[in-house]
């Protein structure tokens, strides 16, 4: 552990992945988790299926061991719900790891806020005559609703027949640490056919346990001062030691559009993984950016190329990017498995 003094005057101990691992206690659910993993890989090796590890949702970071607060990090969970279902549709099974109650693949149609399910059903009533016996009214789904919901549920149906979507749970930073870390390690069985689309919108900073009020912090004194410690760079150890060789894309939200490629080459720069998706908060249902290494003869990449990608809301308002953003990285990771099959063989 270090402490230090960073560039923008903040100071605070940074912890190092092992370190982090070695200090902070595992959730509860993790064994159990990591043995549904297990079996869920087993399968899709056996079908030579490719999987997909899909992070979604924002973490949380409790103040108390009681907890009554915590600092939150924006995420509805879109991203990540969308994108599973059509990495399902490419043919992938998916690891859907995402935040408790955010949204969810094919549920998400029917989220409570934009589109709340009870709206689009009717009760019929029967007459009095007929209803000797049973109930006396039936519930019907709203006619203009019912393409949209057959086609939905349909695909539901048949990826659970299937078993190829996962689901876990998260819901704080220490929660998605341990469980990302398991959940790679396991995945690293697959080699290169594992992708890893990390969208979950992870907090930079946590309170050690060591250093949380048990109970309620009281007010009363005034201000509230918490000094809180940097966690962990989790995507050097997760390319570098917990995945061999998968194919792995990491999101950067900023909110200044100058600050995206180059926080996305910093990325990539540190990390040496495939892809950096950059999106900006107020454009990121219309516009991304793809930032990868250059390829090169050389092991070291010769620079970045930014690639991107953009669809038109206004002419077609049922569009959604993540079907493209799928469709650019499937065609990426079929590239990178090719490559690796051409290399071992020259
Ligand atoms: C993203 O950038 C996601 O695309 C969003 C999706 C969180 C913007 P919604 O769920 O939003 O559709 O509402 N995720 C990554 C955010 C993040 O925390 N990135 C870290 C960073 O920017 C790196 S892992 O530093």
């Amino acid at each position: 552990m270090a402490t230090s003094q960073q560039p923008d005057g903040q100071s605070g101990t940074i912890f190092s992945a092992e370190t982090y691992f070695a200090t902070q206690p595992p959730p509860p659910s993790l064994e159990q988790d990591v043995s549904r993993v297990k079996d869920f890989l087993q399968r899709q090796l056996k079908d030579g299926r490719k999987v997909v590890l899909v992070t979604s949702g924002g973490t949380t970071v409790p103040l108390e061991l009681n907890v009554v607060r915590f600092l939150d990090n924006f995420s509805a969970g879109t991203r990540g719900a969308t994108s599973a279902e059509y990495f399902l549709k490419a043919g992938y099974a998916v690891i859907f790891m995402h935040r408790q109650f955010s949204l969810q693949p094919f549920s998400r149609h029917y989220s409570h806020s934009t589109h709340p399910f009870l709206d689009f059903l009717e009760i019929e009533e029967s007459s009095p005559k007929s209803s000797t016996s049973g109930p006396s009214s039936r519930i019907n789904v709203r006619p203009s609703e019912e393409p949209h919901l057959l086609e939905v549920l349909s695909t539901y149906k048949a990826v659970q027949r299937a078993g190829t979507l996962l689901t876990l749970n998260f819901v704080t930073v220490n929660d998605y640490l341990w469980l990302l870390r398991a959940v790679s390690q396991e995945m690293s069985l697959l080699g290169r056919h594992c992708l890893y689309y990390l969208a979950a919108a992870v907090s930079d900073f946590f309170l050690p346990r060591q250093k949380m009020s048990v109970h309620k912090i009281q007010s009363g004194k005034g201000s509230l001062h918490i000094e809180m410690d940097q966690v962990p760079k989790i995507l050097k150890p997760l390319v570098a030691e917990w995945t061999r060789e998968g194919f792995i894309v990491s999101f950067k939200l900023e909110t200044d559009p100058d600050l995206l490629i180059p926080k996305a080459c910093q990325a990539l720069a540190r990390y040496g993984h495939q892809v950096v998706i950059g999106n900006d908060l107020h454009r990121r249902k219309f516009e991304v950016v793809f930032v990868s290494p250059k390829a090169s003869a050389e092991s070291k990449p010769s620079g970045y190329e930014e690639s991107w990608l953009r669809i038109d809301l206004n002419k077609n308002p049922q569009k959604e990017i993540e079907e493209d953003i799928v469709a650019e990285l499937v065609g990426r990771h079929e590239r990178w498995i090719r490559d690796a099959i051409v290399t071992v063989r020259t």
